[in-house]
């Protein structure tokens, strides 16, 4: 996996992506993080990357024409047209499913936009993917694309270890994760759920289970819908298609 992240900020994307586990990974080569910075494909003689918006308005409007030399540069470069990702409130919403497809690809691009837009001209001719991390809105899509990008990238083989693939293919299925406790046995008054001291390995699994099955229906009722639970589980916990 190669990522091209086209951005007026290539220090703001790095600084995060340089660092702990993905840093790692490009470090050892297995994904390949690359900025490219839009300001240097201006033609402009002042560096300028944006403009005034046609019909009047607030704020200021990215020009078409150095985030299209951008993405040529890369096309160039890769020798075809990449997957290119849009970052926008206005997107469809990023989700572990998407994140699983994307991990899929070659390389993908990202542009990053700022101010009040980028020139929808440019985005007709390079955008393959319109997408928003949740309805919020950032100053900038670089946050958005360092978000995607560390969760693309967990999916690449290779990025994690098998203990840390392990340990979040338990928690699949659309269940939230049970609670972890370490040492010492009690702290500040409270101690650790007896069970866990148990060394019964059975029992421990079933009560994981059960905390993840109550967080779920607790926090997020709309996962636990789609849920995969046995029957018995199901009339345990109440739970059917309505929730
Ligand atoms: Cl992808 N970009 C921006 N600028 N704001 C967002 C977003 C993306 N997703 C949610 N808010």
């Amino acid at each position: 996996m190669r990522y091209y992240i086209l951005t007026l900020f290539p220090e703001m994307v790095l600084s995060a992506l340089t660092t702990s586990i993905i840093g790692k990974a490009a470090q050892k080569g297995i994904i390949g993080i690359e900025t490219v910075n839009i300001r240097d494909f201006t033609k402009d003689r002042h560096q300028k990357v944006d403009d005034y918006p046609y019909g009047g308005g607030a704020g200021m409007v990215m020009q078409a024409q150095p985030i299209y030399d951008a993405y040529r540069s890369v096309a160039e470069q890769i020798g075809r047209r990449p997957r290119t990702v849009y970052l926008t409130p206005q997107g469809r919403t990023f989700t572990q499913a998407a994140a699983k497809e994307l991990a899929q690809q070659e390389e993908l691009l990202f542009l990053c936009g700022h101010y009040e837009g980028v020139d929808e001209r440019v985005l007709e001719e390079i955008v393959t993917d319109y997408v928003s991390i949740g309805d919020y809105v950032l100053t900038g899509g670089e946050l958005a694309a360092m978000v995607m990008v560390d969760a693309i990238s967990r999916m690449v083989p290779g990025v994690l270890t098998n203990e840390e693939s392990a340990f979040m293919e338990s928690f699949e299925g659309n269940l939230l994760e049970y609670p972890q406790y370490s040492r010492p046995v009690e702290w500040n008054g409270k101690r650790v759920p007896d069970v866990l001291l148990s060394g019964d390995h059975k029992k421990v699994e079933d009560w994981r289970r059960e905390q993840s099955i109550l967080r779920t229906r607790e926090f997020r009722p709309d996962l636990l819908r789609k849920a995969k639970l046995t029957i018995r589980e199901k009339a345990v916990y109440g739970v059917n298609d309505r929730g």
